[in-house]
This record gives structure tokens, C-alpha cells and sequence, in this order.
């Protein structure tokens, strides 16, 4: 089979002009990733886009490919790979734009991809017992870090009777993130969020469970496409409907990534993350008379000193330095346990040496 993948490349231009979009600019495709290919090499192994990730692979698509790759490539959801028809383990996986990880659940330390390749992560939560601007900066904190920009979507202001307690703290959260209030149900998000939303772009819905994330999925489409639920009325909490990261595609080359809702989100290595977060109080702390300062009782402390202006919130001051603090000591770990792992590595290669040369010598 011979496609014509001239189109993918940079210059042409053509395939966005066109009102049918060609397949691959359905999927996401963009110059950053054509830049990295060449046409012989794009014949030989199509790009596909992993669109979801399953126990027993990569399930992929590319123009005129669905299939499932077994498990091999370091890959997750929103990767685009170089599709090796013969041996699909071996399909190699393109320069990421951007990647959204966190430290995995449970005592098992390590990093875990969440996705690959979002312009813009909505971080979403609803007007009622679910708004935690602690957990948003979480969330938000691991969006800067993936070079993915964040929105935040206050949802369900059609179900709350005075929601700018809610926009106004969401709003004090940092000056670089927009906030946006909507009723997921209704037509709103198609024109509320389009600003994000133009034709070519990966998206993705990111919050806990029950805040809308699918139904947003389904505004967008203008269809049934993700499965919702019901929220328990007790406590405002999802029951957890979406169970899997799964990209959609709509017609107009929209790549909407939905998620299941995350409680747990750990911060490790998303120091710069969170200073593009805390921009403000980064700032604030250069202006300190001791550069270690901790901002407790030192001279010349110019964070209390905004502390006691009323230009920076104590709270917010409190949240930075635990989340700080969290980051540190799971990046520590995280570096121990690779140099563990490392080391470990090493010692098996040297007895796996050792043994061969037993072997060889008999
Ligand atoms: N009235 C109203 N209901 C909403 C709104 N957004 C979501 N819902 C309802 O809230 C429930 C949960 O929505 P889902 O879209 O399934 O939530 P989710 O974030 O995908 O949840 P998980 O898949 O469990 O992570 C559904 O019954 C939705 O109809 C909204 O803005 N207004
Ligand atoms: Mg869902
Ligand atoms: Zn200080």
C-alpha cells in the first residue's frame, strides 16, 4: 500500500486549506512532528497516533491503520509514532511537544506518562463541594511542568446559586491560567472554550471524577461519544464512569483526550512546573535579604513583608511551601530509586558477565 504522504509535510500547507481534512490532520498531526520525518521515511513507517493504552498494548491509528501494537514503545496516550508494519514493537516513537506525568499511586515510586502531546489540559472541576484550589494547583503545577497550557472549567454553574465565590477564587490562583464557568450541558462549551479549540489541537479533560469531563467531551462533539454518570448527591463525588485515557477525533480536527477522574496527583520532578505556577511568590523571595531565607522570621523577609501588605495570601504562601516541600522529597526518592535501580542493573550485567565467562571456559 502506497500512500501519498507529501501533504504531511511542512511546507505544503495544502491539507489545511482544504474543507475535507486529511486524515492525519484529523488525528492531530502538526509540523513539529513532520519536521522530524522526511517522506522516504514517513513511506516506509506511517505516522500513527496512540489513542489509547491497554494491559496488552498501544491501540493506534494512522491513515488507513487501526491496530495494536504490542507492548514495546515507551509510549502513552497522544504519542505519535513511526509505524514498523513488520515488527510494530520496534515502532519508534516521535520528539514529545509536551508530556503530562505524575508520580505514580500506591508505594511503587515511579513516574507514570498520563499523555502526550496536549496543547491545552483543561483542569476541570464543578461549582459545589469538589472546588479545592489545593488540588487545582496540582493539577496545574503538572500542566506547566508538561509545557501543556492549563484552563481551568468551572462547571455546573447552571445547578449553583451564587457562583462567583467560585470564579474569583479560581481567578486568585495564578494570573496565567483562564478561568472559565460553564454548564457542561448545555451549548455553552463549544463557544466557551474555542479560543483552545481550533482545528489541528490536542486537548484534554483532566480533574475528579463526576465534574463533567465527558459530558464536556460530548458538548464538544454535539454527540454521545463518551460515556457520563450520575454523581452520588451526597457528597457531590463521580462514581468513576470513565475508566480509561481515551482520544477522540471530531470532524473538524479537534483531538480530545478524556480522562477518568484523578484524586491523587503526587508532585515529583515539577519544580519548574510549579515556579511558573508561583511565579509571584518566586519573585517575591529573590527580593528576601538572605537568599536562603525561609520566610518565617528572618530580617528582611520580603514575603512576609507582602504577607503583612495584603498583596500575597497566607494560605497560598502555606500551599506553596508544602507542595514545594512534596516535590523536593519525591524527586529525591525518585533519584534514589533510579540510582538503585541503576546500580542494580549493573551488578546483574557483571554476573550475567561472570556466569557466560564460567560458561565459555568449560
Ligand atoms: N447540570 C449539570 N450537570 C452536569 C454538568 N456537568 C456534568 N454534569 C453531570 O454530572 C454527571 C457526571 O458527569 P461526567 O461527564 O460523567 O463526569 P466525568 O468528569 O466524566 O466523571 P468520570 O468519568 O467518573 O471521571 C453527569 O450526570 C452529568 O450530566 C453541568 O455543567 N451541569
Ligand atoms: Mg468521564
Ligand atoms: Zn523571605
Amino acid at each position: 500500500m502506497t500512500r501519498d504522504y507529501s501533504q504531511f509535510l511542512p511546507s505544503s500547507g495544502t491539507a489545511s486549506d482544504s474543507p475535507k481534512r486529511a486524515p492525519l490532520d484529523i488525528l492531530g498531526w502538526q509540523p513539529f512532528f513532520a519536521q522530524q520525518t522526511d517522506l522516504e521515511a514517513l513511506e516506509a513507517s506511517p505516522p500513527v497516533r496512540v489513542v489509547e493504552v491497554h494491559r496488552n498494548g498501544l491501540r493506534v491509528r494512522g491513515d488507513g491503520i487501526e491496530a495494536l501494537i504490542p507492548p514495546g514503545p515507551e509510549a502513552t496516550v497522544g504519542d505519535w509514532l513511526l509505524y514498523n508494519a513488520e515488527l510494530p514493537s520496534h515502532s519508534a516513537v516521535l520528539e514529545r511537544k509536551s508530556l503530562f506525568k505524575r508520580r505514580a499511586a500506591g508505594h511503587d515510586r515511579s513516574i507514570q506518562m498520563i499523555a502526550a502531546n496536549v496543547d491545552t489540559a483543561f483542569v476541570v472541576t464543578s461549582c459545589n463541594n469538589d472546588f479545592n484550589v489545593a488540588r487545582l494547583e496540582r493539577f496545574l503545577a503538572l500542566a506547566f511542568e508538561a509545557d501543556v497550557t492549563p484552563v481551568i472549567v468551572l462547571t455546573k454553574a447552571d445547578l449553583c446559586d451564587d457562583t462567583a465565590p467560585f470564579v474569583e477564587e479560581a481567578q486568585r490562583i495564578s494570573a496565567r491560567v483562564p478561568v472559565v464557568l460553564l454548564n457542561a450541558r448545555s451549548e455553552e462549551p463549544a463557544a466557551k472554550l474555542a479560543d483552545w479549540c481550533a482545528p489541528g489541537q490536542t486537548i484534554a479533560f483532566l480533574g475528579t471524577s463526576g465534574v463533567g469531563k465527558s459530558t464536556l467531551v460530548n458538548a464538544l462533539f454535539g454527540s454521545e461519544q463518551a460515556e457520563t454518570g450520575a454523581i452520588r448527591e451526597d457528597d457531590s463525588r463521580g462514581r468513576h464512569t470513565t475508566t480509561a485515557r481515551q482520544l477522540h477525533f471530531t470532524e473538524a480536527g479537534l483531538a480530545i483526550l478524556d480522562t477518568p477522574g484523578m484524586r491523587e496527583l503526587q508532585l515529583a520532578e515539577a519544580g519548574d512546573g510549579l515556579a511558573d505556577l508561583f511565579a509571584d511568590v518566586v519573585e517575591l523571595a529573590t527580593q528576601c535579604k538572605f537568599r536562603d531565607c525561609a520566610h518565617e522570621s528572618e530580617p528582611g523577609c520580603a514575603v512576609r513583608a507582602a504577607i503583612a501588605a495584603g498583596t500575597l495570601d497566607a494560605d497560598r504562601l502555606e500551599r506553596w511551601r508544602k507542595l514545594e516541600a512534596e516535590e523536593r522529597h519525591n524527586t529525591a526518592s525518585l533519584a534514589e530509586r533510579r540510582a538503585y535501580d541503576k546500580n542494580f542493573g549493573k551488578m546483574i550485567k557483571t554476573v550475567t558477565k561472570a556466569h557466560k565467562g564460567r560458561k565459555g571456559r568449560k
